[in-house]
């Protein structure tokens, strides 16, 4: 067995399923390996970016590590963006990243570049692999960090790969998260029931069907509120799960929330801050009269911490679901704005959906629309580096195949991966797009308004305006990808429910009119 195989058989060893790929010739060893049936199966994407938002969704979904295999410096670099997402989430993945021989190496070739420090800014764990080997004992080592819910690399010469002689690994059990501490408990307990308004804020685990059950009980005994991140990586929601919501976008927005608060407890967070700096507002969104306590980090058992404070509060049950009403019409007609769209996609998703959110502005409506949807999972852009959206929902749909998913997509973030629907179409995965076609940088004209530039010039309108515009039905049949454009919420609702009852990907073209602020 070369160093290649070996590599590859350490991870299936390690419970690793899937590798998103694009290789090229310092890779060939390890794609000559797949031949071997190894157990991990490699699941081409025709763009790098593709590779590292599918893994960032494969292991938000599966909990287990994902693997990619990357080449050379600028093959890593053009998954950077969404690895970068993929560390805010905290996502678990294996990369493996090809390199020159070493013995080569210092002729300087072409595609030779410092991958490390490519590499070290999204990953916490970072090794080039000795090509005298044994390759397995970093690959386990690898896995094994990327495990504790890390990105880790493995940059991985072209003699190391073909290196003879080498065994599989036994990657060891990742050592259980740390408990939070007693002390920490009693700090939460105390100032959650001490007078004044409290909030509950959740990330992480406690946004797991576990973390969200406890909180509600700590709820129910101490009257807090409950509060998730604004972007979370995974929400498990609908059905009768406990409703939480999110911390507004805006700074202006959140800061009120809290400034009539006077306690906050974090869980599996940390302290919101403002998504920019605006001149006159604080970074920090809690401000000092409000007291804060940390129950547990993102690192630690949220669930077991959120038990422990609902048992110190005296919790006794789950506080059933609060019936939220979006003010929304729930089988809306007519024209088809963000909230007629929310309300469609919330009403005719089905249980167990898993939505993928990268609709920005123009899905502004669909979270408070979903809050009373069937059970389903909520994955959202943790990072901000947009292009996240198809990715993820493609990585999603590997770790899931008995669940629908369903890519609520805004259509200038969705052109930085669109070849996301190539391989939903090779693969046959189940993932129904729905583009929000607004046809301009929307966001853009929201912040220039908030900078006072309200009325968009030629050179305002030529960087946010998509003229001449996209068309999604025919990119996404060029990928192979059933697609229709829709006219009204009639229309929307009607090819909705045909997609997702029909196996394979579909897309479906959503034109909304906003006005420019
Ligand atoms: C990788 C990356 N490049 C650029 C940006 C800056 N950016 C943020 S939102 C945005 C436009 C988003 O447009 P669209 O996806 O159509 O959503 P809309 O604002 O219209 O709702 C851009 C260019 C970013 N956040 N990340």
């Amino acid at each position: 067995m070369n160093g290649a195989e070996s590599l590859l058989r350490t991870a299936a060893a390690s419970g690793i399923r899937v590798c998103f790929a694009n290789p090229g010739t310092t890779e060939l060893p390890l794609v000559a390996a797949f031949d071997s049936d190894t157990g991990v199966r490699p699941v081409l994407c025709l763009f790098e970016g593709v590779c590292s938002g599918a893994a960032d969704g494969y292991a938000r979904m599966s909990g287990n590590p994902a693997m990619t295999l990357l080449h050379l410096g600028p093959g890593f670099a053009n998954g950077i963006a969404n690895f970068h997402n993929a560390r805010r989430a905290r996502s678990a993945i294996f990369n493996v990243i090809g390199d020159h021989a070493s013995w080569h190496l210092a002729s300087d070739p072409p595609l030779a570049s410092d991958i490390a420090s490519l590499a070290s800014p999204v990953s916490g764990w970072l090794r080039s692999a000795n090509p005298a080997g044994p390759l397995s004992r970093d690959a386990a080592e690898a896995i094994a960090a990327a495990r504790s819910g890390a990105i880790a690399t493995l940059i991985v010469p072209h003699d190391a790969q073909l290196q003879d002689g080498a065994t599989v690994e036994v990657v060891e059990e990742p050592a259980p998260r740390q408990r939070p501490s007693s002390a920490a408990i009693e700090a939460s307990a105390r100032l959650l029931t001490q007078a004044g308004k409290g909030a509950l804020l959740l990330g992480g685990d406690g946004l797991s069907e576990r973390g969200l059950r406890a909180a509600a009980r700590v709820a129910a005994a101490t009257g807090c509120t409950l509060w998730c991140d604004t972007f979370p990586a995974r929400l498990e929601r609908g059905g009768d799960l406990p409703a939480v919501d999110r911390v507004p976008y805006f700074p202006e927005g959140a800061i009120e929330v809290f400034s009539g608060l006077a306690t906050v407890v974090l869980a599996g967070t940390g302290s919101p801050v403002s998504f920019f700096g605006y001149p006159g507002i604080p970074s920090q969104i809690i401000g000092e009269r409000t007291e804060t306590a940390t129950l547990a980090r993102p690192d630690e058992d949220v669930g077991s911490a959120l038990e422990d404070l609902a048992e110190a509060v005296g919790g006794a049950e789950d506080r059933p679901a609060p019936a939220v009403s979006s003010g929304l019409e729930t089988r809306p007609t007519g024209p088809l704005t963000p909230e007629s769209v929310a309300a469609v996609v919330a009403g005719v998703q089905p249980e167990g959906a898993i939505v993928m959110d990268e609709g920005l502005t123009a899905a502004r409506a669909y979270f408070s629309a979903a809050a009373n949807a069937p059970r389903h999972t909520y994955l959202s852009l943790t990072g901000g580096a947009i292009g996240q959206g198809l990715p993820c929902a493609t990585g999603a749909a590997l770790a899931c195949p008995d669940r629908p998913v369903i890519a609520l997509q805004a259509d200038g973030s969705g052109m930085y991966t669109l070849q996301a629907l190539w391989t939903q179409a090779r693969e046959g995965l189940d993932v129904t797009t729905v583009i929000l076609a607004n046809r301009g940088y929307q966001i853009l004209a929201i912040e220039l308004a908030r900078t006072g530039i309200a009325e968009l010039g030629p050179g305002c309108r030529s960087l946010t305006d998509f003229d001449p515009v996209p068309d999604w039905t025919q990119l996404a049949r060029g990928f192979g990808v059933p697609a229709v454009a829709v006219e009204d919420a009639e229309g929307l609702w009607r090819e909705l429910e045909r997609a997702l009852a029909e196996p394979g990907p579909h897309l479906i073209e959503v034109p909304i009119k906003e006005r420019n602020p």
